[in-house]
Formats: C-alpha cells, sequence, structure tokens
C-alpha cells in the first residue's frame, strides 16, 4: 500500500484542524447528500477533486461482505494489521458509481502517522462490531441492505478513488456511521459490459475524466462480463491477481478471500463474471489513469459463472439480461426444475418465476411476456 505525497498533505491537514473543528457533531437530519458522481469526481490525470475536508452524508447499497475483501483479523500480518471494506453503490437517479468505505489497524504503522493512532485488538473489534451493525436496531448488514454513510472525516483519496474512512486516525471525531435505511433492499443488477467498454483497441485502459464513459463510469460497482477466460491460473487462490481476455483484450482480475478460491479450482473453460470494477493505481507517476480491476469476492464452484449466477427475473439463460434470447430457455423452464437443470446447469430455475409465487407455471407465461415487452421500451 502506497500513499502518494498528496494524500499526506491532506491527511497532515485533515488530522491538525480535526481537534477544534468539527468540536460539535454536524446536523445528519438537515445535511444533504453527496453523489457517488460528485465524491469521485476527478481532474485531467484522475487525482480526486472533491475537497475531502467536511462532514458528508451518502447513501447506497451494500454490495460486498467485509470479510470476502480483507481480513480483518486483530493484528492480521498486512502492513496495517486488521483491514475492513464495504463498496456502497448508488440506486439513485442522476447519480452513478459507488464509494469504498475503508478502515485500518494499525495507522501508526504508517510513518507519518504516530503510534498511538494504532487501534488495539480490543479496540479494533469493537471498531468493526460498530460498522458491522446498525447503531438503532442491531442489524447485521449484508450485501443488498440500503445504507446512509455519515462520514465526519470524511474520506481521503486514494490511488484513484476517494474512500469514506477516518483519515488514518483513531480520535472518533473522524469516525463515519453506517445506518440502515433499508434491509434487503437488493443489489443492483450487475451492469453487463463487454471489454470494449473499459479497453481500447490497444489493450489499454479507457480513462475518461469526464467519468461517463470507461473504466471511472462503472468505479466501484457490479459489473459483469459474459464468455471470458482466464490467461493463466496457476496463481488461483485467496488474494490471487489474475488476468481474463475475451481472446482480444485483457482485463486484471484481483480473487478476494471467499473460501471457494480454495474449495474449488479454477473454470475449467470460459466463464461470465461479476465483480466489482475497483482501481488501486499504485503508480502516481502519470496520475490514476490506470490500475483497474475486477474484484470477484467468492466462486460456487459452478465452472460458469464467478461468483454464482446472478437472480434476474426473467433472465432464463442466466446470460445477465432478459431478451428474445431467453424464450427458448423460458419454455425448458415450463417442463420443471430437473428438466431445466440439466439443460441449464448454471442457472437459476426461479428467473423464470416472474409472478414469483415459487414455482414456474402457465401463470408466468404473460408476467413473461410483459417483462420481455418492457425491456424493449
Ligand atoms: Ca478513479
Ligand atoms: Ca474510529
Ligand atoms: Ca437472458
Ligand atoms: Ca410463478
Amino acid at each position: 500500500m502506497k500513499h502518494g505525497l498528496w494524500n499526506v498533505i491532506i491527511t497532515v491537514a485533515a488530522v491538525v484542524v480535526a481537534g477544534t473543528a468539527w468540536a460539535d457533531e454536524p446536523d445528519w437530519e438537515t445535511m444533504p447528500y453527496t453523489t457517488h458522481a460528485a465524491y469521485q469526481a476527478v481532474d485531467a490525470d484522475g487525482f480526486g477533486t472533491f475537497p475531502t475536508t467536511d462532514p458528508i452524508k451518502m447513501r447506497g447499497v451494500i454490495i460486498n461482505k467485509p470479510e470476502e475483501m480483507l481480513d480483518g483479523t486483530p493484528s492480521a500480518p498486512a502492513f496495517l494489521g486488521g483491514q475492513w471494506q464495504i463498496y456502497v453503490q448508488t440506486g439513485d437517479e442522476g447519480d452513478f458509481g459507488g464509494t469504498a468505505c475503508w478502515m485500518g489497524q494499525l495507522y501508526g504503522n504508517l510513518p507519518w502517522v504516530p503510534p498511538d493512532q494504532s487501534y488495539t485488538d480490543e479496540e479494533w473489534l469493537a471498531e468493526l462490531d460498530r460498522l458491522n451493525h446498525d447503531p438503532a436496531s442491531g442489524h447485521e448488514f449484508r450485501p443488498g441492505d440500503l445504507v446512509e454513510l455519515r462520514a465526519r472525516a470524511p474520506g481521503l483519496h486514494y490511488a484513484g478513488k476517494s474512500n469514506i474512512n477516518e483519515q488514518h486516525s483513531k480520535n472518533p471525531t473522524l469516525d463515519f456511521d453506517v445506518l440502515l435505511l433499508e434491509a434487503d433492499y437488493g443489489l443492483p443488477t450487475p451492469m453487463l459490459l463487454s471489454l470494449s467498454h473499459l479497453k481500447d483497441v490497444n489493450d489499454e485502459f479507457i480513462f475518461d475524466p469526464t467519468r461517463a464513459t470507461g473504466c471511472e463510469h462503472y468505479q466501484s460497482t457490479l459489473v459483469r462480463l459474459n464468455n471470458v477466460t482466464f490467461i493463466d491460473t496457476a496463481d488461483w487462490g485467496p488474494e490471487a491477481d489474475l488476468e481474463l481476455t475475451d481472446g482480444l483484450l485483457t482485463f486484471p482480475v484481483r480473487l478476494g478471500l471467499g473460501a471457494g478460491f480454495t474449495d474449488y479450482g479454477p473454470p475449467s473453460g470460459a466463464f461470465d463474471i461479476i465483480a466489482i470494477l475497483d482501481q488501486e493505481d499504485d503508480n502516481d507517476a502519470d496520475g490514476y489513469k490506470h490500475g483497474y480491476r475486477l474484484w470477484v469476492l467468492n466462486y460456487t464452484g459452478n465452472d460458469c459463472i464467478l461468483p454464482e449466477p446472478f437472480p434476474l427475473l426473467g433472465d432464463a439463460n442466466c446470460d445477465g439480461q432478459v431478451s428474445w434470447r431467453d424464450i427458448d430457455p423460458f419454455v425448458a423452464a415450463l417442463g420443471g426444475q430437473t428438466q431445466y437443470e440439466d439443460q441449464f446447469p448454471c442457472c437459476l430455475w426461479l428467473n423464470a418465476d416472474i409472478n414469483e409465487d415459487g414455482d414456474v407455471t402457465w401463470r408466468d407465461i404473460d408476467p413473461f411476456v410483459e417483462v420481455l415487452c418492457s425491456d424493449y421500451e
């Protein structure tokens, strides 16, 4: 983990003012939401432009389990000890993208942070317990929950993203909070992309500083690529850095900590992948225009979709979209679960249960036609 000079300057400045500037708790109720698009804005070189100086409030859907992303074990062997990270993706109209919320245990290991800013193991576990539960109800957060972020520090630009964090201080006035807005609100449907959305013809990352297109547009969101293969799976296992290809272009893949990467070998051939499009550009010499990767957090060993088939009503062939290609598979699903699963071993039979009564019957036919037609509006 490397921090550019810019981050150091911001960190030091923020820590210096923190003790006095925010002695009073912000008025969260009246504070407007900061959009993810605003918070993640960058300049022509990819440096974050949103000022990380005052408290902000954001909202979105949690899209990962923190324990599948970073090792939160107290005093874990990483440079910063235990780490915790969730990505929160917007579902708001007029907004796009997502934001990572990050915590580290041993901030004091950073050369510019005093050693007393590291959490003891006990303090660290208390912080994780606080962040993994809604303070009002005690609800344990999980992917698909709609949450509000209240960030006092509020965060830092790091390697191409503007993160929510404590600016490497354990002073509670720099805490961020996660509050439940709606449990099981639902995961956003992963955006179905091809590699040509992310790479140019020379296999270079597409960096658009307006963030309207290219990797920036999808940063910190769930995306899906179909029919790709790993170039080399020799390193397969938790935390491996691999590369996939569609036959023409390539893209880095980071494997998470999910047990599936230990329990199962790599897929034997072509597969579809559902992952968080992340950026961590460890070389800021020419800005932050590189370092994009797909972070896939677990694998169920089904040999065709990483990490697993995604529920999407009407998507009877499991390609991540509802189209005319689903008509024949939908008819097959009407023939019963066993017959359908023989034919589509990687699919969810209940994707054809359009009226959501737990069965696939003639009653789903009209609703299926409706879903199919609405897709063409
Ligand atoms: Ca970026
Ligand atoms: Ca704290
Ligand atoms: Ca489909
Ligand atoms: Ca049904």
